[in-house]
């Protein structure tokens, strides 16, 4: 289609479904239409791409059950330790951790590291975000995601819980799936989904198969600002930076 005519679309189908079955109408809650209007606009307005990676997460994994073993009353989830793997890319990576201004043309970049967390919550999905992820600790990161989820799905969180990310992510690690295409959380330029850890063969260097915990990940980046080279070693960068957590005070 020229590029012309992409806004001669048709209408949306206006379709009687009670001619096919018994039907009923439920409005979308305020969450759900204001996220649908967000999301839209940066589906449509960035062009997304998504890099697909395995990340090796067999030591960090084992790290982690000892820690949660040793101390069940502070149990850590992936989520602080990913905050804290994103902020050590970033810092590597500088130009993931930017926006680009209405005009499209200027980029600013940005010498915070606040980690946004996406977080499911009956009236939909919200973005709470951990400021200063870059100088706080796994545990205290743990605790804030903890925080800004209960009230996320109790009272909802405030614009400025939801504001100032230098970049998001997305997990649905706990439910499973093996990867998927998250949407960028406009202005920011990357967002990271996180799908369920899952165990493999792989040949070790006398070709003999040992098992690995391998953590799927999908980064989905703004093209116009960020190159494919660059988010493949992003990702990389990730699952070396977990790979090194001995420590998840
Ligand atoms: N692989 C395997 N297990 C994982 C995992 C992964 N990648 N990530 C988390 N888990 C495990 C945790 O270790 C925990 O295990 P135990 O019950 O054995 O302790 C369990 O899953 C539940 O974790 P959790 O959900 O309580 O905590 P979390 O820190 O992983 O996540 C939060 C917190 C708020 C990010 C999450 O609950 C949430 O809301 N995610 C939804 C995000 C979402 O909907 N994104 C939208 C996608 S696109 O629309």
């Amino acid at each position: 289609m020229p590029l012309s005519q992409l806004s001669d679309l048709p209408d949306w189908p206006e379709v009687d479904f009670a001619e096919f079955g018994p039907v009923e109408r439920q409005p979308l809650s305020k969450i759900q239409r204001l996220t649908a209007r967000f999301l839209g606009r940066n589906y449509l307005a960035i062009p997304h791409v998504t890099q697909q990676d395995e990340v090796d997460v067999t030591t960090f994994e084992a790290r982690r059950a000892a820690w949660n073993t040793a101390r069940p009353e502070a149990k850590i989830t992936p989520m602080a330790p990913l905050a804290k793997a994103v902020v050590a890319a970033l810092k590597r990576y500088p130009k993931f951790n930017v926006s680009l201004e209405r005009d499209g043309v200027t980029l600013v970049l940005k010498h915070y590291f606040n980690v946004g967390i996406a977080i499911d919550s009956p009236q939909g999905l919200l973005v709470g975000v951990v400021r200063e992820a870059d100088a706080k600790t796994i545990s205290q990161i743990g605790a804030e995601i903890s925080t800004l989820a209960e009230k996320a799905r109790t009272k909802g969180l405030s614009m400025p819980e939801m504001s100032g990310g230098s970049m998001t992510i997305s997990s649905l690690g706990h439910i499973g799936g093996t990867g998927f295409t998250p949407i960028i959380n406009a202005p920011e330029v990357a967002v990271l989904g996180v799908s369920r850890t899952q165990l493999r063969p792989l040949p070790d260097q006398d070709g003999q198969l040992t098992w690995h915990k391998m953590l799927p990940l999908s980064l989905s980046y703004d093209h116009r600002v960020i190159n494919g080279a660059d988010a493949a070693r992003f990702v990389i960068t990730i699952g070396e930076e977990l790979a090194a957590i001995e420590d998840f005070a």
